[in-house]
């Protein structure tokens, strides 16, 4: 899977090195390619942004450097391209499993009070917002697409943490978790988990997560 990241802060895309993440590169399970915006504009001291037309506060990314820059990281137009933005279609897990599927995905990050309607109505294919609050740019969110995204890539994850065992409880909070020691500051492990009994075991999760799921997600059990 390939992610080209076009961005005003390349070197963010960095702390990707590290980790799982870092480990799909190195394996070439994933390929990350930050592009700096900044390198496609035609102005002589470097500038991306200017005054909003209308007026307001703030700065506009300038449509050209943008455009130019999609173009020449996807000239074929073989990656879907989506702009990061806070008024765009919600990331769910159902629309990470879609992009998983892709060949390649273009994230396009913006900055400052966001970019010129035309570089989105030239060149991108969707808005995508990672959930309802604000943030200062759009790096953060195209690393997180980033993450939930290579976790549905062959050889990513290890069969242990593998999203195989996440359908066996869909649409649920997860059951608590302990490991040793088997009391600690007072507080013991509940004696299923160690009784050797899977069917027990089994049943208690699956209580445990209906119980949390209900408490703190009931709108997850209606669907
Ligand atoms: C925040 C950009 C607010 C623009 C029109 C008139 C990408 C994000 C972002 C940001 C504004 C995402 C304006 C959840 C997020 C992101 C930075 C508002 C002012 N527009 N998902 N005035 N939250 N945020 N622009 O913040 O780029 S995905």
């Amino acid at each position: 899977m390939k992610f080209e990241v076009l961005t005003l802060f390349p070197e963010m895309f960095d702390a990707l090195k590290i980790g799982i993440l870092g480990k799909a590169q190195e394996s070439g399970k994933i390929v990350i390619n930050a592009t700096n915006i900044r390198d496609y504009t035609k102005d002589k001291h470097g500038k991306v942004d200017d005054t909003p037309f209308g007026g307001g506060a703030g700065m506009v990314m300038t449509p050209d450097p943008i455009v130019s820059a999609i173009r020449a990281v996807d000239p074929e137009h073989k990656y879907k391209r989506i702009y990061l933005s806070p008024k765009g279609r919600t990331l769910t897990q159902s629309v990470v499993k879609d992009f998983s599927k892709e060949e390649g995905l273009l994230l396009l990050c913006g900055s400052y009070e966001g970019i010129d309607q035309r570089a989105i109505d030239l060149e991108i294919d969707e808005e995508l917002s990672i959930g309802d609050y604000v943030l200062t740019s759009g790096e953060l969110p195209a690393m997180v697409v980033i993450n939930c995204v290579s976790r549905y890539i062959d050889g990513v994850l290890h069969s242990a943490d593998s999203v195989v065992e996440e359908s066996f409880s869909d649409n649920l909070l997860e059951y608590p978790q302990y490991t040793k020691p088997r009391v600690y500051e007072g507080l013991a492990v509940p004696d299923v988990l160690v009784s050797g009994n899977h069917g027990e075991i089994d049943k208690w999760r699956k209580e445990q997560s209906l119980q949390i799921t209900k408490e703190r997600r009931p709108d997850l059990l209606v669907k």
